[in-house]
Formats: C-alpha cells, structure tokens, sequence
C-alpha cells in the first residue's frame, strides 16, 4: 500500500472522530492550533512530515494544559489540510493552512465557533516566525470568517460584507461543489480497491459513545513511544534495553541482529495507523531483512516461525506487497532442513550458515517440543497457498499424520516426542509453557481454512476433552478454575501465565460452536479462566500478575516461587480479555483491559520505554531492563483492539498466529 492510501485511511479514521465527536481539530505544529484547542473537549492534530520538534512541542502544550485526550496523527508533508479539507464540512480551510500557522483559525472553524476563530486569528502568543505570519495572516481573513462560518451554517445569504463577500460565498459553494465530487470518486475508488483487497482493511470507526477512544488513542501513543525508543537506541537490533538504552537480544534469535521488533511490530504499526512508523519498519525490512546475511549461530524454527513468517505474512496479507511474501518465502525455505529429519518430525533449533539442525540438549533426552513442532501449521500452510509451492503444506502434513496416528495416553499429548523414533518422551502435560500454542493451531488451522480442515477441529474437541477431564481444577473456597500440569501422575497445580491464553481459545471456539450446548459450555470455561487470570493480576503490588501461580492450602492464583513472580511483558491474559470483551461485550473486560495500561504506565515504564519487572509483588519495581518484541506484536495489539470496534479486525475475517499475526480467513 503507497503512503497516499495511508494518509487517506488516516483521513477517513479523523473525519469520522470528528463528525461523531464534534470535536475541535488543531493542524499542529500551529502556535494557533493551541489557541484553537483550548475551548475543545476532545482534540485532534494532525501534523505535517518535517515539522516533528514543533508538533511535539505543541502536543507536549497541550497536554500540560490538562488536554489527555490527545490523537495526532503524522501524516506527509502537506498532507494534513488537504486531508482536512477533503475529508471534513466541504468547506475549504481557506487552503493556505498547510503552508501557515493556521491551525486554531482552521480548527475554530471546523468547531463552527466564530469568536474563537476570531481569538485564534488575533492570537497574539504565536511564538514563531511561522506563528506570526499565521497571525497576519488571520487578522487579514477575519473579516471574510463570518462568511465562511455562516456558510458552514447554512446561512450564505445573510451577512455583511456586501457584494464582495458574496463573491466569496459562490467561490465557496462551487469549492464544496467540487468537494462532493471528489469525496464521491475517493469513496469510489477505495470501493473497488476493497473488491481486489479481500478482507478490508480495518481502521477503527471512531466514537463508539463510551471512553473506549481515549483508551485505544493511550494504547497508540505508548505503542508509539515504545517504537521510538527502539528505533533511537537499538535499530536493528532484535529487541530494546531500555533503561541502558541499548540493543537486546535473546538466545532463540542466536547471535545475529534480526531486527525482530521491527518484524513483530509491523502489523501493529498498520493497523494502528502509525503510518511513518510502519514505512520505516517496511523499508528496514525491505533493505535489510535478509537471514542468509544477519543470522548468526542456533535459532529457535519455532520463534523464527511465530515472530517472523508470521509477521511478514501478515504484512503480506494487510498490504498484498510481494516484498513481505518474497521475504516470509525465503526465511522458511532455510527452516526447511530442521524439517526433514527421519520421520519429519521438526526439530528445534537451526544454524543457518550451515543448515544443521537439532534439538535443545535439556529436553527429555533431545526431544522435540509439542508446542514447537505443532504451531507451524498455519504458516507453511498459508504460504503454499500463497505461492501455490506445496512444498511447505506437505512437510506439516506428514507431521499432522504422525501425530494423528499416534496413540495418546488418556487422550492426552505429551510435551515431549522424540524425533529419532517417533515415541512420546517423559509423560508432562500442560496447557502453558511447551504445549500452549498446540492446541491453538489445531483450532485455528479449522478456523482458517473456512472450517474446511474438520481433521484439526476434531482433534482440538478430543484433546480439550482429555485436558478437562485429567487437568481442570476449582480451588478452595473460591472456586477459580484453572489448569494444573501432570508430571506423570503427579498433579501440579499451578497455572502459567502462558496458559492463560486458553481463556481466548474456548471463547473463539465457542464462538464458532454449532451446537449450543458446548457453545454455552466452552464460553463459560473461557469466563472462568479470564476471571481466574485476572484474579492473579488483582493479588499482585502493580495490578499485573507473575509468570505463574498456584493453588496451595493457604493461596490461590498467587505466585509461590522467587522464579515465578516476574513479568515479562506477556499477553496471554489481555489476550483473552479481548476475546471475550469480542463476543460477550461484557464491560468489565474493557476495564480490566484499561488497568493493564494504567500499571504499565505507572510501573513497567521507564525512561526509553517498557521493561518486564522482576517481581510483581514487589514496589517500587526492579526491571529487566528488557522490551520484549512481543509488547509489540501482542500486548499493545490486543490492547488496542479491546478498544476498537469489532470491525477492526474482524474474528470471522482473520484468524491471529499465537504471535498476533493476523491471517486472512480463506473461503474458497
Ligand atoms: C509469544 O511469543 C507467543 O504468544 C508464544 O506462543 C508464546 N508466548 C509468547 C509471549 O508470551
């Protein structure tokens, strides 16, 4: 998508905030623009490409004078009065704001309030070259501003500039005249661009009548944030450290700078709207991107999978740029050998230099991993389709068939299957760390392909079943339910914050649930489960909930271990918030949501962005010093959609990877 389409896709998420909240609009940076906001309820800037220092300024402004409702949208270089003027009353804003400090002047009028276009016009404070100007030139079209807002009135006839003004009023109809037709042949054109587009693009419809818009303006602004600090002190690099404000890296990205934020984030930064932001991550991507040069040492198939096939095939899916599919193509054909071992069983990690594969050393005598080898499928099988390249559906098939036809112990799915000769490995189950993402794609990859592949749906029914019957709990006295993990037979019973996500699983399931008894039966899971994660948020010092927690004599849903209390930017937990605030609209998600956001503010944010703490329950906080790439492609995501209307990536149109990569539902 070219960045016109964008800067018009903003255009269209503005005009309607301002048309539904009748809101005052400011064209920052404008000392004007200031004077214009200070009468508005709900502002909006909107700014031009270069004038970066000055728009800060005046956002900073506005935000000292108590305005926290603030979206500002950066949009090109010119861009922000055209897009105003097309997109608003019809009315020109005179047409010279995008060049002049105009912006009170033009925001005044937009809010149809002449005496405060007149304050903006005689602005005296105008703290700039440009500022002056602006004020000038106001002064020398006040005279002329009654017309124009009598005109936005519907009043053209009666005013008092005589023949002259007149004049300016046809000038004005014929303008809007124009207007309508080019709103039409706008209107039109992205009609049909939508036909060859399938599904729409989603942007969020503005003003759904509760506060949900400041919510999700907040979750932009600190997505914002949080990218550019990653791309001031460690572009390139996998991931941020944020108080020593330098590139991080993890172990499953082995020892070569990746660039696996700018990945991650890039859909987010789409769909968010943060068009600059998302056209640097795109031509990193594009200039940079490439494994076969930047890769160093093992890497993790799996996370290579999830974070970045994922990510650039949703980018591929949003955009339909041949750029991200020819990249997602190339990074999978160098997986490719970690799949081609014996029975074809994946291994876990590959060294792409020299195309060697293998296992973690620690894992059951180096097995393979259930949540690993069985979370590949909605890629490799979404890039044949793409490609038309069979070659990468049939490696997963033969997995699938394998596991298929293996016997599983009471119905249940070991973590650990040994790649050599195709046997279970020590008997763990678990429905967090290792197994988590399993599950999810048996009922995605049924989502996904149109609910054509019953085989998946049908195996995610029998092994729910299992994990219901052996490993759901209700602890004592206040009945939360959870899921414990099996060591054998021993009974765990402890919850990840990983295993959280499941809450999302059995809502999407329920969802798409013929049969309304279980529909009922599996949405009532998904409730308690949200209830449960949320009950160990709330016992924690900073509203956010540790890595695990348990259930014991004296605790419930609390975190017993020192290893167990960190939290590391995770979002299985908002995760099925979302969901669930999706398909039962109950408030209390929305809230819940929004308390995550205020703790992330309040405790996880530091001076170069957001870092995982150490120990929940501990304030004041010792971070990590660490921002996952994950905040990115997940939390900020869910978060930002909690508060978007349903139409923003719609759940019958895409389904999400277990990154938060969105792919396309495929009805044919
Ligand atoms: C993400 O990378 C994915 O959600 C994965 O499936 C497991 N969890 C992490 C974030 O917690």
């Amino acid at each position: 998508m070219d960045s016109s389409t964008i800067d018009q896709m903003v255009s269209v998420e503005m005009a309607l905030a301002l048309r539904q909240k009748q809101a005052s609009y400011v064209d920052a940076p404008v000392s004007g623009g200031v004077v214009g906001a200070q009468n508005a309820t709900l502002t909006f800037m909107v700014g031009g490409g270069d004038e970066q220092p000055v728009f800060d300024r005046a956002h900073t402004f506005l935000s000292k004078m108590g305005k926290n409702i603030v979206n500002w949208w950066k949009v090109g270089n010119g861009q922000a009065a055209k897009i105003c003027n097309n997109m608003m009353l019809g009315i020109s804003m005179i047409g010279v704001s995008e060049t002049m400090n105009l912006g009170g002047f033009g925001s005044a009028l937009m809010a149809k309030d002449l005496s405060l276009a007149q304050n903006a016009a005689t602005d005296t404070h105008a703290p700039t070259p440009l500022g002056s100007m602006a004020h000038q030139i106001c002064k020398s079209f006040s005279s002329r501003l009654r017309v124009a807002v009598a005109h936005s009135h519907g009043e053209v006839h009666d005013h008092e500039d005589g023949d002259k003004s007149h004049v300016h009023v046809r000038d004005l109809e014929e303008r809007r005249r124009h207007q309508v037709e080019r709103d039409k042949s706008f209107l039109r054109a992205r009609a049909e661009n939508e036909v060859q587009m399938p599904p729409p693009i989603p942007k969020p419809d503005i003003g759904a009548g509760d506060d949900a818009d400041g919510r999700r303006i907040t979750v932009k602004q600190m997505t914002k944030f949080a990218w550019d600090s990653y791309k001031k002190y460690a572009w390139g690099s996998n991931e941020l450290k944020p108080i020593s404000k330098k590139g991080h890296s993890a172990s499953i990205f082995g020892s070569g700078d990746l660039g696996a934020t700018i990945v991650d984030a890039l859909d987010t930064l789409y769909i968010m709207g943060l068009k600059e932001e998302y056209e640097d991550a795109h031509k990193w991507i594009e200039m940079n991107l490439d494994f076969k040069r930047l890769a160093r040492g093992d890497i993790s198939v799996f996370e290579t999978n999830i974070r970045f096939v994922g990510g650039l095939l949703s980018g591929y899916a949003l955009t339909r740029d041949e750029m991200y599919l020819k990249k997602a193509t190339s990074i999978v054909d160098l997986l490719l050998p970690a799949l081609t071992h014996q029975l074809g069983i994946p291994l876990a990690l590959i060294n792409i230099v020299s195309g060697k594969a293998k296992n973690y050393g620690w894992a059951s005598g180096g097995a393979s991993i259930l949540s690993e080898f069985g979370s590949l499928e909605l890629e490799f099988d979404y890039l044949s389709n793409l490609t038309g390249n069979d070659i990468y559906r049939n490696k997963i098939k033969t997995v699938r068939d394998f596991l298929t036809s293996l016997e599983k112990p009471d119905g249940l799915y070991p973590i650990y299957l040994n790649p050599n000769n195709g046997k279970w490995g020590q008997r763990e189950y678990s429905i967090g760390a290792m197994a988590d993402s399993f599950y999810e794609y048996l009922l995605k990859q049924y989502l996904v392909t149109g609910k054509k592949d019953t085989r998946t749906k049908k195996e995610y029914n029998e092994a729910i079943e299992a994990m219901e019957k052996k490993m759901l709990f209700s602890s004592s006295p206040s009945n939360l339910k959870y899921f414990a993990n099996l060591k054998g037979s021993r009974v765990e019973h402890k919850m990840e914050h990983l295993g959280c996500f499941c809450g999302g699983m059995f809502a999407l399931d329920a969802f798409n649930e013929p049969n309304a008894t279980r529909a009922r039966h599996y949405m009532d899971l998904a409730k308690d489960i949200g209830h449960t994660c949320h009950e160990s948020y709330r016992k924690s010092a900073i509203g956010i909930g540790p890595e695990a927690f348990r259930f014991t004599n004296d605790v419930e849903a609390v975190a017993v271990s020192s290893q167990e209390k960190y939290y590391i930017l995770r979002p299985e937990v908002v995760e099925t918030w979302f969901y669930l605030w999706r398909f039962t609209k109950d408030q209390k998600y929305r809230d819940w949501a929004w308390d995550v956001v205020q703790a992330l503010e309040k405790h996880l944010k530091v001076e170069a962005g957001y870092s995982g703490v150490k120990d929940v329950y501990q304030v004041p906080v010792t971070h990590d010093d660490t921002q996952q790439s994950f905040l990115f492609a997940e939390l900020f995501k869910y978060l930002y959609l909690i508060f978007s209307e349903d139409s923003v990536m719609d759940l019958t149109q895409w389904v999400f990877n277990t990154e938060a990569h969105p792919f396309p539902v495929r009805n044919s």
